[in-house]
C-alpha cells in the first residue's frame, strides 16, 4: 500500500466528493457520478506525491526531459492510478462496501484517445515507464477537444462519431492558467537595428494563448509523480469596443477563431501526411508554448543559456514536432541574442528524433508558400540552416548534385521536416533493429554516411502494467503467485516462468484462465455488439490500424479461401476458429473503409451459413481502442502480425499479444524478428517473404500478380469471389477495386503493392500449421507460456533505459514522503 495512502480517509474523500460535486448520497449515485467521485478522491492522494516530486526534481536540479509528441494515446486512468498508488484492494473493497463494482466504475471513463495508433501507444508507455524508473520527464502535446473519433459500424460500413472526451470533466487534469504562453502566427519579419546589431522582429501577426493543462503520470509505486502537459488554445484580446474602434474587428474575429479550431480534433490519419494547414498551425502551437516554457524554466535556476542543454533534452516523436528545432533557435537569436554558431550548438545538443516509419506517403513536406506565410520567421531560419548545409555538402562532395537534391532541407518548393530533424538534433533512432538497418542501409543512406554517429536503435517497449498487471488480472496473479511480483517493475524476471511451461498441471492452469479471458471477451462483445462468441473456439486476432500494408486484407482473403475449403468439404477436419478483427480506417482513406466492408460481408455470409457447423466465425469488433484492447489482448490464442516485410517500422501489439501468451502468426518485419528470437522460430508461426526479397522487387519495379491469379485456382476463385456478387449479391461491382488493387497496375502504380497475392500460399501454409498445433494442447499451452516468459524484453522499461544511457543522460530520483 502506498505511504500516503490511508483507507478510511479515503472513503470520506468519497463521500465528501460525492456531496461537493453531485449534492448527493451514495445510494442515489450512478456510476457515472461514483466514477468522478472515486477519481477525485485518487487525485487526492497523488497530488501529495506530485508536489513532493516536483519539490525534489527542483532541489535536485536535476536534467530534464521533454518528450514532445503530437499524440498520447493514454487510455483510461482511473484503474491504472489506483494501481500505482498500490491502493488496488482496498479501493476495491470500499466500493463494496458502497455497493459497487470497481469495473464497472472503471468502465464509466472515457478513453482519452489523444492519439492515433502505435506512435500515440508508444508515447503512453513511455511516460508511464519514465515515472516508475523515475526519471524526471514531461510530455508535451494538445488537448484536442475531440480525440481519435469512435466508430459505429452500420450496415458493415465505418461511420465517424465524434468523441466528446470532455463532455461531463476530466477529473486527472489540472489547469495551470499561470503559465499561459503567447503563440504568434502570420504576419512579417521586420529588421530593425540596434547597438549596431541586426534584430528581428515578427509584426502584424496573430497569437494565440496556449494553456496548459497537466495530467499526473503515476509511478508504481514509488511516489513518483510526472507530468503530461497537453496546451490547449484560448483567444488573447476577446472582442473589445476599443479595437472595434481601432479597425481591429476583423483582427479580433480571426483571431478568436484561430484559438478555436486549433486544438479542435484530432487528424485521425496514421501514416499519411496530408498537407493541411491546420496541422502545421498544431504542431508549431504546441511546440512553440512547450519550448518557451522549458527556456524560461530553465532561466529561473540558471543564469547562462549556454548550458541549456546540461538541463534538458527534446525528444522528437517522429517529424511532428521538428519545428523545436528553429523555435529554439528563434529564441535564442532574438531573445536571448546568441550567434547562430552559439545557438546551433545549443539547440544540436538538446534535441533528437526518433523515425516511427519508412512509408513514404507519412514523410512531411510542407510547401514554402504556406510555411513561410504561417511561420515568416522560423521558415527564414530554416533557410539559413539549410543555406549552411548545402555549403557543407557541397564541402564534402564536390560536384555532386544527386547529395544535394536527396539532403537539403529545403528544394523543390517544399520543407522537408525528417531532414531537419535528423539535421538539427544529436540522434536519430529508428524503432526495432531491422527498422534501424533499413533507415541506415536505404532510406536515410547518405545521412548515415555523412553522420554515422547519430544513429542508434531503440527496439519498442510496452508497459506490462497496463498490458498485464491491469488488463489480465487473472493471468497476472497466476504468475505472481508463481515467482512472485518483481516482474511488474522487473520484467525480464518473467522468464522465471519456463519452467512451469513442463508442468501439465501448469499448463492446465494457465489454459484455464485463457479459457476465462475468452469468456470475458465473449462478454464484451455480446453487449457491445451483439454477437455471440464461442470461447471453446480458437480465437485469432488481429487488431491494429486499417492500412495496406499491415495487410488485413489477407487475413480476410484466407478465410474467404477457409470457407471455400469447407463449402467444398463440409467435413473438413478443422479447430473451431474465431477469426477477430479491430480497426480504425482514416476518414478520408476510402480503399481502407472497403475493406472494413468486406470484412463485414464475408462475416455476414459466413456467420449465417449453418452449413459449415459453426467452424469458421468471423467478427469485426466496433471501435477498437485502448480499454477493450486490454481484454483482447487478454483473450488472444493467435496474434497475426501480418505486414509486407520492411513496412511495420516496430509494432507493439506483437508485445502485447505475446506477454498474455498469444502465439504470433507473422512476417519477418519490425520486431516480429526480435520476438522470435526471443521466443524461438519453433514457438511461433512464420511465413512469407523477408525484407530484403521485398526490397529487391520493388527496385526492380514490384512482381506480376497475373501469374499468381492464371496459376493458382484457390487464390483466382477468391478473387472473382470479390467481383461475382458472391459477398455482395445486392451490388456485386462493390469490391471491384479491391480486386482492381490486386490485379490491376492502373488502380495503384504497382498491382498488388503490398505482395499479398505473392505471401498468401505461404500464409495459408503456416495457418495449417497453426490448425496442427492448436489440436495438441498440451503443447500449444507449453508455447504460450513460453512466449509470456520470454517476453521480458519488450518492456519499455527496457527501452526507457536504453534511451537515458545513449541518448538522454538522465539520473534517477528517489522521493519520500513525509508522514
Ligand atoms: C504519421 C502521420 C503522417 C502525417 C499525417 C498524420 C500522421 C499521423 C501519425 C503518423 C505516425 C505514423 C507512424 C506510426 O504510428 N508509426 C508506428 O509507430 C509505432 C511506434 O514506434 C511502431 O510500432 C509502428 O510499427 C509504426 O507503424
Amino acid at each position: 500500500m502506498s505511504m500516503g495512502f490511508d483507507k478510511e480517509t479515503f472513503k470520506k474523500s468519497v463521500l465528501f466528493n460525492m456531496k461537493n460535486v453531485f449534492r448527493k448520497t451514495v445510494d442515489e449515485a450512478t456510476p457515472e457520478q461514483m466514477y468522478q467521485a472515486v477519481a477525485y478522491a485518487v487525485k487526492d492522494v497523488i497530488i501529495d506525491e506530485w508536489i513532493a516530486t516536483h519539490k525534489e526534481y527542483e532541489k535536485q536540479d536535476v536534467k530534464t526531459l521533454y518528450y514532445l509528441s503530437m499524440e498520447f494515446l493514454m487510455g483510461r486512468a482511473l484503474g491504472n492510478n489506483i494501481i500505482s498508488i498500490m491502493a488496488q484492494p482496498e479501493v476495491k473493497e470500499i466500493l463494496e462496501e458502497l455497493g459497487f463494482d470497481l469495473n464497472v466504475i472503471e468502465d464509466q471513463e472515457p478513453d482519452p484517445a489523444l492519439g492515433n495508433g502505435g506512435l500515440g501507444r508508444l508515447a503512453a508507455c513511455f511516460l508511464d515507464s519514465l515515472a516508475t524508473l523515475g526519471y524526471p520527464a514531461y510530455g508535451c502535446g494538445i488537448r484536442y477537444r475531440y480525440g481519435m473519433f469512435k466508430q459505429k459500424i452500420e450496415g458493415g460500413y465505418q461511420l465517424e462519431v465524434p468523441d466528446d472526451w470532455l463532455k461531463n470533466g476530466y477529473p486527472f487534469e489540472l489547469r495551470r492558467a499561470e503559465y499561459a504562453t503567447e503563440v504568434k502566427f502570420g504576419g512579417y519579419v521586420n529588421t530593425v537595428w540596434e547597438n549596431g546589431k541586426e534584430r528581428f522582429v515578427q509584426e502584424g501577426y496573430q497569437s494565440v494563448l496556449a494553456v496548459p493543462y497537466d495530467m499526473p503520470i503515476v509511478g508504481y509505486g514509488n511516489n513518483v509523480v510526472n507530468t503530461l502537459r497537453i496546451w490547449d488554445a484560448q483567444a488573447i484580446n476577446t472582442f473589445s469596443l476599443d479595437s472595434f474602434d481601432r479597425g481591429d474587428y476583423q483582427k479580433a474575429v480571426e483571431q478568436e477563431n484561430l484559438a478555436k479550431t486549433i486544438v479542435e480534433v484530432l487528424y485521425p490519419n496514421d501514416n499519411h501526411y496530408a498537407g493541411k494547414e491546420l496541422r502545421l498551425k498544431q504542431q508549431y502551437f504546441f511546440i512553440s508554448a512547450s519550448v518557451q516554457r522549458a527556456v524560461m524554466k530553465y532561466m529561473e535556476k540558471h543564469d547562462d543559456i549556454h548550458k541549456f542543454y546540461e538541463k534538458t533534452v527534446f525528444q522528437l516523436n517522429d517529424t511532428h514536432p521538428t519545428v523545436a528545432v528553429p523555435e529554439l533557435m528563434r529564441i535564442l537569436l532574438d531573445d536571448y541574442g546568441l550567434s547562430w554558431d552559439e545557438a546551433w550548438e545549443i539547440t544540436t545538443k538538446t534535441c533528437a528524433y526518433t523515425n516511427h516509419t519508412i512509408m513514404s506517403e507519412a514523410l512531411e513536406k510542407w510547401p514554402i508558400e504556406l510555411f513561410s506565410r504561417l511561420l515568416p520567421r522560423i521558415y527564414q531560419i530554416v533557410e539559413e540552416i539549410n543555406r549552411r548545409f548545402q555549403q557543407k555538402i557541397t564541402e564534402m562532395y564536390p560536384g555532386n548534385q544527386d547529395k544535394l537534391r536527396k539532403m537539403s532541407i529545403v528544394y523543390d518548393g517544399q520543407v522537408r521536416m525528417a531532414n531537419l530533424a535528423i539535421l538539427g538534433g544529436f540522434s536519430v533512432n529508428g524503432v526495432a533493429r531491422l527498422h534501424t538497418e533499413i533507415l541506415k542501409n536505404q532510406e536515410l543512406k547518405d545521412f548515415y554516411q555523412m553522420m554515422p554517429e547519430k544513429f542508434n536503435n531503440k527496439t519498442n517497449g510496452i508497459t506490462q502494467r497496463r498490458f498485464l498487471l491491469h488488463g489480465n488480472p487473472l493471468l497476472a496473479q497466476w504468475v505472481t503467485k508463481k515467482i512472485g511480483s518483481d516482474w511488474i517493475t522487473n520484467l525480464p524476471h518473467i522468464h522465471r516462468l519456463a519452467i512451469y511451461a513442463e508442468d501439465p498441471r501448469c499448463r492446465q492452469e494457465f489454459m484455464d484462465i485463457k479459457y476465462q479471458n475468452k469468456v470475458r471477451l465473449a462478454d464484451y462483445v455480446k453487449e457491445h455488439n451483439g454477437i455471440e462468441l464461442d470461447p471453446r473456439s480458437m480465437f485469432d486476432v488481429q487488431v491494429k490500424r486499417l492500412h495496406e500494408y499491415k495487410r488485413q486484407l489477407m487475413n480476410i482473403l484466407h478465410v474467404m479461401y477457409l470457407y471455400n475449403q469447407l463449402k467444398d468439404n463440409p467435413n473438413l477436419d478443422m479447430v473451431p476458429r474465431t477469426f477477430l478483427f479491430g480497426a480504425k480506417a482514416a476518414a478520408g482513406y476510402k480503399r481502407a473503409k472497403l475493406t472494413i466492408k468486406l470484412i463485414n460481408a464475408v462475416a455476414d455470409v459466413i456467420n449465417n451459413d449453418r452449413s459449415i457447423g459453426g467452424k469458421i466465425k468471423v467478427v469485426f469488433i466496433e471501435d477498437y481502442k485502448v480499454s477493450n484492447a486490454e481484454i483482447i489482448f487478454a483473450a488472444a490464442d493467435v496474434s497475426e502480425q501480418i505486414s509486407t516485410a520492411s513496412k511495420e517500422a516496430s509494432g507493439t501489439g506483437n508485445m502485447k499479444f505475446m506477454l498474455n501468451g498469444a502465439l504470433t502468426l507473422g512476417t519477418m518485419d519490425g520486431a516480429n524478428v526480435e520476438i522470435v528470437e526471443e521466443v524461438g522460430a519453433e514457438n511461433a508461426f512464420i511465413f512469407g517473404m523477408s525484407s530484403d526479397e521485398v526490397i529487391r522487387y520493388e527496385n526492380e519495379g514490384g512482381y506480376n500478380p497475373m501469374e499468381i491469379f492464371n496459376n493458382n485456382f484457390e487464390i483466382r476463385r477468391v478473387l472473382m469471389q470479390l467481383i461475382n456478387g458472391y459477398y455482395s449479391p445486392q451490388d456485386p461491382e462493390l469490391f471491384r477495386d479491391i480486386y482492381n488493387s490486386l490485379l490491376n497496375t492502373k488502380s495503384s502504380d504497382r498491382a498488388d503493392t503490398y505482395f499479398i497475392l505473392r505471401d498468401l500460399p505461404s500464409y495459408a501454409e503456416a495457418q495449417r500449421r497453426v490448425d496442427q498445433a492448436y489440436r495438441d494442447e498440451a503443447w500449444w499451452a507449453k508455447a504460450a507460456i513460453l512466449n509470456v516468459a520470454s517476453s521480458g524484453k519488450f518492456t519499455s522499461d527496457r527501452t526507457i533505459e536504453e534511451y537515458v544511457k545513449d541518448i538522454w543522460h538522465l539520473e534517477k530520483v528517489k522521493v519520500e514522503l513525509e508522514e
